[in-house]
């Protein structure tokens, strides 16, 4: 049953109403519906990014300004409604960032958490809590909250990758904290590989206790090539799932959980021709496809995407989306804070 609608306006009502401003103070009858919604109705709009129509303006910003002097070279993806909030979703922040050749962006650590998602270039590093690691595209990488942090780039070509960050979410909290350092580049402690060696390979190191990095995975990159190679094993294995497609989220190794507390990312498979079956679920998901082309259907909206370029589901909104090649898309959400707040839902469309 729906609920109570406000109740009628008087002009006695009014006048109390007024009263009350001034003491801090408000009706709750009048606000109700508008505090409690029955149902989702997210303010997040659908939307598409062409990577082919950004990309001369990201190269652009590389001639107007250095990785150095702007401490991170990012064109922001933002969602329309939320104009000016450097949002992309109600929750979490995402953006371009590119390093070109020779380019240094220099350490620092903050409360927030960052992914990494390499959309194009090879060879460009980013370092985190000692350990340097080479990147390539379609590889997922993690910053951890508060871990330091600097990017380089010794290849010969640009690197381009997807941000996605929890800004909002630690914006809600008043929670963030950031500092600089004195050196561009960290001090490297550990050889390139040794974090995937150590925990990312169904193997943990005698005595290690867990919790390197609290919740986050202690893995600092899940490269593209391992995670293709269990796409296609998967897909060989048995038949896509309706909704989903041939999906594998990452997870940190030490916990079975997402591999960030804040940010769940996975990467999905569809064959050619396929089509997800209508779908919803209550976190806003951000995709950026890795191969193949194809649609989304949003509600009422159709948007086209091919390799490279982000879209956007708002949460609570029945979407599909169609493979004309078989494609791989990556994406992220809020779902893991949401799960731990028992607030996630799903809804699978044929009940
Ligand atoms: C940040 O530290 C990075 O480390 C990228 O590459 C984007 C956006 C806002 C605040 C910090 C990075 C960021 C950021």
């Amino acid at each position: 049953m729906a609920m109570k609608t406000a109740p009628a306006l008087t002009p006695e009502r009014q006048a109390f109403y007024d009263g009350l401003a001034p003491d801090n103070m408000a009706p709750l009858w009048e606000r109700f519906s508008s505090l409690i919604a029955p149902e989702p109705r997210s303010i997040v709009r659908p939307c598409a990014w062409s990577y082919a129509a950004a990309r001369p303006k990201i190269m652009r910003a590389g001639e107007l300004i250095t990785a150095k002097e702007a401490e991170r070279r990012v064109l922001i993806l933002e969602n329309p409604g939320f104009k000016g909030q450097s949002r992309i979703t109600n929750t979490l922040y995402a953006g371009w960032q590119l390093i070109l050749p020779g380019e240094v962006a220099p350490n620092h650590r903050h409360s927030q958490s960052a992914l990494r998602f390499v959309v194009e270039g090879e060879g460009a590093y980013t370092a985190v809590d000692g350990e340097r690691t080479l990147m390539r595209e379609g590889d997922f990488v993690i910053t951890p909250a508060w871990t330091w942090h600097d990017h380089g780039n010794d290849s010969q070509k640009p690197m381009v990758w997807l941000d996605g960050l929890d800004i909002p979410i630690v914006g809600f909290f008043e929670a963030s904290f950031a500092e600089g350092h004195a050196d561009d580049r960290q001090a490297l402690t550990r050889p390139e590989g040794d974090s995937l060696a150590r925990y990312g390979s169904g193997l943990m190191p005698e005595g290690y206790k867990g919790g390197k990095h609290g919740r986050t995975s202690p893995v600092l990159n899940y490269p593209y090539a391992r995670t293709r190679e269990a796409l296609a094993r998967m897909s060989q294995a048995g038949p896509p799932d309706s909704c989903h497609g041939h999906r594998l989220n990452y997870v940190n190794p030490e916990t079975g959980a997402w591999a960030m507390p804040t940010i769940g990312p996975s990467m999905r498979l569809l064959p050619k021709g396929f089509a997800t079956e209508l779908y919803r679920s209550t976190d806003a998901q951000v995709f950026s496809a890795v191969e193949g082309h194809g649609t989304v259907t949003i509600g009422d909206t159709v948007l086209s995407w091919q390799k490279r370029d982000v879209f956007v589901v708002p949460g609570w909104i029945k979407f599909s989306i169609f493979a004309d090649a078989e494609s791989v898309l990556f994406s992220f959400s809020d779902r893991p804070v949401q799960e731990a707040l028992g607030l996630w839902r799903e809804d699978r469309g044929n009940h």
